[in-house]
C-alpha cells in the first residue's frame, strides 16, 4: 500500500537514510504534528509533589499505595494534579506504568490493578479531567494556568493533557523505587491517543501502550472502512481536542502533508504497543494495523526490527510482538479490558532495558 506521506522524506524531499538523519526528520515530524494537529503544548513548568496519605499495605499485601498531589507551577497560577501511585513493597527497583484515566478511582474498571503490581510494576494512575474538564473550556484546571497561543497552533486537549503526564513523569522519576530506565504510558481511547503523543514527544518513556485509540490516534486516516470514524467526525463533536489548524484535514482523505503513522513513529526506537478490538468498527483495528506497517520504517533505519506484520486484517487473537512495535486483536468490543493489559505486560517484559 503507498501510505502517503513518506515517512522516510524531508519535507525539503530528500531521502532520510540514516539513524541520524531520522532524529532530524523526527524533530521535523513532532513539529508538523505541533503545528497541524495536536498544538503547540505550554513551556515546560517547575512541579512540586506532596505525599497526602499512605495505605502501605494493598493488593493483599504487596504494595503501597501513596495518595500524591502534584502541583504544577504555572504563569497564570498554581494547579494540583491526585495521582495515586502503587509500589511494590519487596523494597526493589520497578519498572513503572503511568495510566491517564477516566475516572479518578485507584480501582478501575480499565486497569487490573492487583494484576499490574503481581507483574512486577510500580502503578501511577492520573484523572484526566482533574486536570482540565473534557470540552471546549480553556480557562479551567491546568489549561487555565497558562496564555494558549491564538495562532491556530496553540495546544488542544489532548497536547494538554500528554504535557500533564510528563509534568507527572518529572516527579515520578525522582522516586527511588522506580526503575527510570523502563517507563511506560498507558491510555484507552482519548487518552490512548493523549498516551501516543505524549509519548512520541518525551524520549524518557521507553513503551508507550496504545488502546483503542482509532482517529487522531493509531488509526491511519486514509485508509478508513466506511464506518470508521474520520476527522470530519470527531472535529464536530471533539474539534478542541486538537489545534485549530488541524480543521484543514476534515475534509481531505489522502492528506500529502498529515497521517497518523507519522505521531506513531515519533516513539522509534522505542517501544509502541497497539491494541485493538474486533468490533471496535468507530476506532477501525485495520487502519490501526495498516498504521503500524507505515510507521515501521522509522524503526528500520535506525537499524530495528519496526513490525512484524503484514497489510492483511488481523484475525481475532492476533499479538505480534516480533518488532518493537506490537499489535494485538482481541474479541469484544471498545473498551481497556484485562485483554489488553496482559500482551502489553508481556511486550514490556521482552523489552526490558
Ligand atoms: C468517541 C470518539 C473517539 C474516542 C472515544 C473515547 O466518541 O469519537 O475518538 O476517543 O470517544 O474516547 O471514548
Amino acid at each position: 500500500m503507498n501510505i502517503r506521506p513518506e515517512l522516510l522524506r524531508f519535507a525539503d524531499g530528500k531521502p532520510v537514510c540514516t539513524a541520524e538523519d531520522w532524529t532530524k526528520r523526527r524533530q521535523e515530524l513532532l513539529d508538523l504534528l505541533r503545528r497541524e494537529e495536536y498544538g503547540f503544548a505550554p513551556e515546560k513548568c517547575k512541579v512540586t509533589a506532596e505525599v497526602t496519605e499512605v495505605n502501605p499495605k494493598c493488593a493483599g499485601g504487596s504494595a503501597r499505595l501513596e495518595s500524591v498531589t502534584l502541583t504544577f507551577h504555572a504563569p497564570k497560577g498554581d494547579h494540583a494534579v491526585p495521582v495515586h501511585l502503587f509500589i511494590p513493597t519487596d523494597g526493589k527497583k520497578h519498572p513503572l506504568i503511568l495510566l491517564i484515566n477516566f475516572r479518578p478511582d485507584p480501582y478501575d474498571m480499565y486497569c487490573p490493578t492487583e494484576e499490574i503490581i503481581d507483574n512486577g510494576f510500580c502503578f501511577a494512575e492520573i484523572c484526566y479531567k482533574d486536570i482540565t474538564s473534557d470540552d471546549a473550556d480553556f480557562s479551567n484546571g491546568l489549561a487555565g494556568c497558562f496564555d494558549r497561543p491564538t495562532d491556530g497552533t496553540g495546544w488542544g486537549k489532548i497536547s494538554l493533557w500528554a504535557y500533564a503526564m510528563q509534568g507527572v513523569l518529572d516527579y515520578l522519576l525522582t522516586r527511588p523505587e522506580i526503575d527510570a530506565e523502563n517507563v511506560a504510558v498507558a491510555g484507552h481511547s482519548r487518552l490512548g491517543k493523549t498516551a501516543m503523543w505524549c509519548a512520541a514527544q518525551d524520549e524518557r518513556i521507553r513503551f508507550a501502550l496504545i488502546n483503542g485509540s482509532g482517529c487522531g490516534g493509531t488509526a491511519l486516516e486514509q485508509t478508513k472502512h466506511a464506518d470508521a470514524e474520520t476527522y470530519e467526525h470527531i472535529h464536530k463533536y471533539f474539534h478542541y481536542w486538537f489545534c485549530e489548524n488541524h480543521h484543514k484535514y476534515e475534509t481531505e482523505t489522502v492528506s500529502a502533508v498529515l497521517d497518523q503513522h507519522m505521531a506513531l513513529a515519533c516513539i522509534a526506537p522505542r517501544f509502541a504497543c497497539v491494541g485493538c478490538a474486533k468490533d471496535d468498527w468507530w476506532a477501525d483495528p485495520w487502519s490501526e494495523k495498516l498504521c503500524c506497517t507505515a510507521a515501521a520504517p522509522a524503526w528500520e533505519v535506525q537499524g530495528c526490527k519496526g513490525f512484524d506484520g503484514d497489510e492483511t486484517q488481523a484475525e481475532i487473537g492476533t499479538f505480534l510482538h516480533g518488532g518493537h512495535i506490537s499489535y494485538h486483536l482481541r474479541s469484544g468490543i471498545h473498551f481497556f479490558s484485562r485483554r489488553d493489559w496482559l500482551p502489553y505486560m508481556e511486550h514490556i517484559k521482552n523489552n526490558l532495558k
